[in-house]
């Protein structure tokens, strides 16, 4: 495979976290042992012709691998997953029970999640914020409660660990999903696990590595 190249913020508003959507592209990149290059855009860059032939939202991240342009991270991953081993099961009713939960995460869990951070970025003034912050959190907590019911004690979503893993993993890394997991300790426990992982330390490590050097601060700081 020639070197596919994944475009991320120049500068992250997340400082770093790995927040954005980079990092599970990163992260399906190490899993699978593929190197891969960056190239950094700014928000200016995300909304010009070149950039939007690309993605037509304007959006981060997207993936060029020699003809192929592609954007979705979802849809990325599930490229590099389908080209490679290791995060999709070769038996196909487990492979398809991981892409299930590879939906499951952007379309059930991830959605509720994103729900109730826009309301907490446009509605701060409102006079029935606290109200309907407690009611989307709720939505969260039965999403993950009944999430917290599938997992039990196992370590993975469905035998070995998977793309549908590692999605979810990253939604659950979400601030606000984050917070409550403290309710759910198999969840909490579970995304340690994700994020114990040394392909996510190395994705992580080069994403923050951008922003530090962004910032111009040394790493580790
Ligand atoms: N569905 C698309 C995908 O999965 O690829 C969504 C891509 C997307 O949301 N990209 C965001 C983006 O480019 C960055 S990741 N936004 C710029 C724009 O729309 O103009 C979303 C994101 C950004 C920042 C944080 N953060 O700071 O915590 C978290 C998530």
């Amino acid at each position: 495979m020639v070197t596919p190249t994944v475009t991320a913020f120049e500068s992250s508003p997340d400082r770093g976290r790995g927040l954005a959507r980079d990092m599970p592209v990163r992260w399906a990149l190490e899993e699978v042992g593929q190197a891969y290059d960056v190239r950094l855009v700014s928000f200016r860059e995300m909304k010009e012709p070149a950039h939007l032939a690309r993605q037509p939202f304007g959006q981060i991240p997207t993936y060029e691998e020699g003809d192929l342009v592609l954007f979705e991270s979802a849809a990325i991953i599930l490229h590099i997953a389908e080209h490679h081993r290791g995060l999709l099961p070769a038996d196909p009713n487990s492979r398809a029970r991981a892409l299930a939960w590879m939906f499951a995460a952007k379309s059930t869990v991830e959605p509720v999640i994103v729900e109730a951070e826009a309301a907490s970025l446009t509605e701060r003034e409102k006079s029935w914020f606290e109200q309907r912050q407690q009611m989307l959190k709720d939505r969260i907590r039965v999403r993950l409660g009944q999430l917290s019911k599938r997992l039990g004690d196992a370590d993975w979503l469905d035998g070995e660990f998977s793309a549908g893993d590692l999605l979810m993993v990253n939604v659950l890394r979400r601030p606000t999903a984050l917070s409550l997991l403290e309710e759910f300790p198999n969840l909490s426990d579970y995304v340690a696990r994700g994020e114990a992982r040394p392909a996510f330390k190395r994705a992580f490590e080069a994403q923050h590595a951008v922003f530090v050097g962004a910032a111009g601060e040394p790493v580790g700081q």
